[in-house]
């Protein structure tokens, strides 16, 4: 597994072989265990691991638990939305090196702050190590590691100014210091525990060493909230004109669409090969010449594609679902007043939506008519999901020790509903009849080449979570089986909602 990890660092092996490894390895141990006689010998290291409280996703995870439990490490994996109650009451339980916290959304990454804030309080010292989506690097060196151990003394910070290369980790009255690293995947995580648990010789260590850091620029989350507040009050209108014509839409309100006119062969037709290829099943091009690459791409990737894709068709593992309405709407400067689809002159929602304070000065609120305009407009809304099946499926896969499976049918199932709203989104351009600037080829769509804009809430343009509570009240989708989390999460995992804007000029900005 050491050489394994090495070559994978190197760029010279795939994720999918690392994890066949695991379990070649997992295997291997199973059969020889009753034969080896037992030892009180040294442990390796530990590490207490969990997804932080509101969050519900899986994976990420569960690769370090597969990545570091293979490479002699005792992982205690406590699993999803683990309040900082439950994963101290296992770290005085198991005594870890290490303590790992997982999360996704942004959300997390505040309550991350505030689980290290706690443990400051309660006077805590173990190393902790943050990875997940939504961190940032700065993020972890300066607002975590000040909530874990407070502002940096000036005599340090001047000291690791001076590019100090030789760090132990021990403060200098030799007790360990609070301590907090982010890992970009899990194979720094590995490469961490190495440095923290002592199998690094202290002048290599290259991780934990105190780093020069840049003047740090990025925006705090205290400042964020602040902009955010700023940026939907300010009112400045973009140059967005209104559209010349209104689409009508076959109906109003919410329906749910009936399980027969799902079909996972279509769906998967939908899948954007490159975010399933790279960002899940993590092929990456390494030291491959373009030649190499593409022709692993075809033997390797393509056809796990091929039989998972069939395997899930034939075994039902996964259960596509879509609710979709359409409403009609309004703007009043940076809001979006959704009227009753009924008598339509009731508003029954408001969505503020905030605006770019530089740039092109853009609000989504701009590509919908006035209130004042005497007419109103159209806004689609959707949320699918492959279903609860999908996410115990994977549980079962990776509970069962099969990693390879489960990073490949994980992988099939989140990038299957995002091309199920892909698909959903087509099917609502054709009943708005908007759909002849539809590029002729799949790959097309994935560069927004349509008239209009999906949207999803948590994304650049429209980045509060909260919003959707707005969509959930309108759509209702638990009926298809989606709730929502008191973080807005989607359950199932494998789901995704959005707003549909059919106005020519809608595309992805930026706040
Ligand atoms: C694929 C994807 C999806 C998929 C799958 C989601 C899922 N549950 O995985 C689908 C299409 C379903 C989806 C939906 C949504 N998504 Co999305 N999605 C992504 C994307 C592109 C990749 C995430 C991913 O799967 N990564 C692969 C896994 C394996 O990586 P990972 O979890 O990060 O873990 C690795 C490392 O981070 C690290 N690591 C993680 N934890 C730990 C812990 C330790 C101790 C260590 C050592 C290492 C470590 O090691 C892991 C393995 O190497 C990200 C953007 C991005 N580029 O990251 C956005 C992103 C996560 N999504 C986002 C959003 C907003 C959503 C939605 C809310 C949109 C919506 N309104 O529907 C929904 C929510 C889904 C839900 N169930 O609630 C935002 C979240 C930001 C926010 N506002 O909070 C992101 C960050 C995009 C963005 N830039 O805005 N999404």
């Amino acid at each position: 597994m050491k050489v394994v990890g090495e070559l994978f660092g190197a760029g010279k092996m795939q994720l999918p072989f690392v994890l066949q490894s695991a379990e070649t390895m997992k295997t291997a141990v199973r059969h020889l265990e009753p034969h080896l006689a037992r030892t009180a010998g040294p442990q390796k290291g530990c590490m207490v691991l969990a997804t932080v409280k509101g969050d519900v996703h899986d994976i990420g995870k569960n690769l370090v638990d597969i990545i570091l439990s293979n490479n002699g490490y005792t992982v205690i994996n406590l699993g999803i939305k683990q309040p900082i109650e439950a994963i101290l009451a296992a770290a005085e339980a198991h005594k870890p090196d290490v303590i790992g916290m997982s999360g996704l959304l942004v959300k997390s990454t505040v309550v991350m702050k505030e689980n290290l804030a706690r443990m400051r309080e309660l006077g805590w010292r173990q190393p902790v190590i943050c990875g997940g989506a939504a961190l940032t690097r700065g993020y972890v060196d300066h607002d975590l590691q000040a909530a874990y151990a407070g502002p940096q003394p000036a005599a340090e910070a001047a000291a690791e100014g001076e590019g100090d290369a030789h760090n132990n980790r021990q403060a200098p009255d030799a007790r360990p210091k609070s301590q907090v690293f982010y890992a970009k995947d899990a194979f720094e995580g590995l490469a961490l525990m190495d440095e923290l648990c002592g199998h690094v010789p202290a002048p290599e260590r290259r991780l934990t060493a105190p780093r020069r850091h840049k003047a740090y620029r990025q925006t705090t989350q205290e400042e964020w909230a602040a902009q955010l507040e700023r940026a939907m009050s300010t009112y400045v209108r973009s140059a967005v004109p209104p559209a010349a014509r209104t689409p009508k839409p076959p109906f109003w309100g919410a329906r749910v669409v009936d399980e027969a006119a799902l079909s996972l062969g279509e769906i998967f037709r939908y899948i954007n090969k490159k975010a399933l290829f790279v960002g899940q099943w993590q092929y990456r091009r390494g030291a491959l010449s373009e030649d190499e690459y593409e022709a692993l791409l075809a033997t390797e990737a393509e056809v796990k594609f091929k039989r998972w894709s069939e395997r899930a068709i034939a075994e039902k593992l996964l259960k596509p679902a879509v609710v979709y309405g359409y409403y009609p709407c309004n703007a009043d400067h940076n809001q979006l007043l959704i009227f009753d689809p009924i008598d339509q002159r009731e508003v029954i929602e408001r969505i503020t939506f905030p605006r770019q304070l530089d740039k092109r000065r853009l609000c989504i609120a701009d590509y919908f008519k006035g209130v004042r305009s005497g007419e109103r407009d159209v806004i689609a809304m959707t949320c699918v999901t492959m279903g609860a099946v999908a996410t115990e499926h994977c549980q079962t896969m990776f509970g069962s020790d099969h990693y390879d499976d489960y990073l490949h049918f994980y992988g099939l199932g989140v990038e299957a509903a995002e091309g199920l709203a892909e698909l959903w989104h087509k099917r609502v351009r054709r009943e708005l009849d908007i759909a002849h600037l539809d590029a002729t080829d799949i790959k097309g769509l994935f560069k927004q080449q349509y008239q209009g804009s999906r949207y999803s809430f948590g994304y650049p343009a429209c980045p509060r979570l909260e919003d959707q509570e707005v969509l959930f009240r309108l759509l209702q989708p638990e009926r298809i089986g989606v709730s929502l989390t008191e973080g807005h999460q989607l359950v199932p995992e494998q789901s995704t909602s959005a707003i549909i804007i059919h106005h020519p000029e809608a595309r992805y900005f930026n706040i």
